[in-house]
């Protein structure tokens, strides 16, 4: 076992005992795409899949922090260890929205049983979601009961992060104009639940009802899940309560309806497909031996593109190195 190998084992341990001092550095690791997180993964995994998570999404400040502070509280009331997961809408978060959601990070700061980090969701490599899909795992393992991803509804990418989520919130807010920014952004469908915030603000009840009316249009009657919608006011806490019973009974919900199921072989499915990409796009490169070799055979006539191609794929030895997708060897 090389030094890596057991101090990557120690790191698990003590992810799994709670220590966020380890977690963090498993989730820089994990950012970083280094062979190390890859060992951590592998030795991690099994002890993933316990934890709710739960997508947060909606336009640029409409309260989603707030609200995602507001909810972490509540879980703790209820003896529950939360974990948040902020991923920023492009690498160049601002240097204020970090100062904004640490300031109001502090309130919680100091307590064993939340742990709050943001994410970039895109790396230099355009590897984002990976990372935040193997962060995920490492805090689900570390035995959060609920996992809370927020992000911005802006794009397909952000689109694609929360659809990993067991229960989707996507948060509008009152007099942002005529239309429900859901509905512009395209978040109708994704929804679990509708969350309105600032309701202490005029118009809540008025964008209530122009989301009722929008989620009957567009009713899905393959789904039986009645989403609900729920006014709050994260400034307050008003209604927080009622969005996490809310959000336990979808959890409920789609655990009896087969649902669950179908997410978790969704998201298997995705990883997978991204790992093994990821293995074939190392072996698939200039200066990869076996690739220069099939490049010259081409070249020679003594290989037809497809049967390089299905040769060198079926040669490929499994080294689980290769597996974090950094493309650099
Ligand atoms: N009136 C009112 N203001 C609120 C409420 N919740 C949040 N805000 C304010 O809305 C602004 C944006 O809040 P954030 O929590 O940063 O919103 P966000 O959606 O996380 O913003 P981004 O992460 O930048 O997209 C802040 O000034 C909050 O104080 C609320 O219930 N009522
Ligand atoms: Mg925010």
């Amino acid at each position: 076992m090389s030094t890596t190998t057991t101090s990557v084992a120690a790191m698990a341990d003590r992810i799994r005992a709670g220590s966020q001092v380890s977690l963090a550095r498993g989730l820089t690791l994990v950012e970083s795409r280094s062979d190390a997180a890859t060992e951590l993964l592998a030795e991690i995994w099994k002890d993933s899949g316990r934890a709710h998570v739960v997508g947060i999404t909606g336009p640029a400040g409409s309260g989603k922090s707030t609200l995602v502070l507001r909810m972490a509280q509540e879980y703790l009331t209820r003896g529950m260890r939360v974990a948040v997961l902020a991923v920023d809408p492009s690498s160049t978060y601002s240097g204020g929205a970090i100062l904004g959601d640490r300031i109001r990070m502090t309130e919680l700061a100091g307590e064993k049983d939340v742990y709050i980090r943001s994410m970039a969701s895109r790396g230099a490599t355009g590897g984002l979601s990976r990372a935040v899909l193997d962060g995920i795992v490492l805090l689900d393992a570390a035995g959060f009961d609920v996992v809370i991803l927020e992000t911005v509804g802006v794009g397909q990418a952000e689109v694609d992060v929360i659809s990993v989520a067991h229960t989707v919130l996507v948060v509008s807010v009152p007099g942002l104009g005529d239309d429900i920014q859901a509905i512009k952004a395209g978040l109708i469908e994704i929804a679990d639940i509708h969350v309105v915030n600032k309701a202490d603000r005029p118009g809540a009840d008025l964008t209530v009802k122009q989301l009722r009316e929008s989620l009957r249009l567009a009713h899905n009657l393959a789904s039986k899940w009645d989403v609900p919608i729920q006014k709050v006011t994260a400034a307050t806490g008003d209604g927080v309560a009622e969005l996490l019973d809310e959000t336990a009974k979808h959890r409920t919900w789609i655990g009896e309806h087969g649902a669950l199921k179908d997410i978790e072989r969704r998201n298997a499915a995705t990883r997978i497909r991204w790992a093994a990409e990821a293995l074939m796009a190392g072996r698939l490169r200039t200066g990869a031996p076996a690739f220069d070799a099939a490049v010259e055979a081409l070249i020679a006539r003594e290989e037809e593109p497809r049967q390089a191609a299905a040769r060198l794929l079926t040669a490929m030895a499994v080294d689980p190195t290769d597996i974090n997708g950094r493309g650099t060897r």
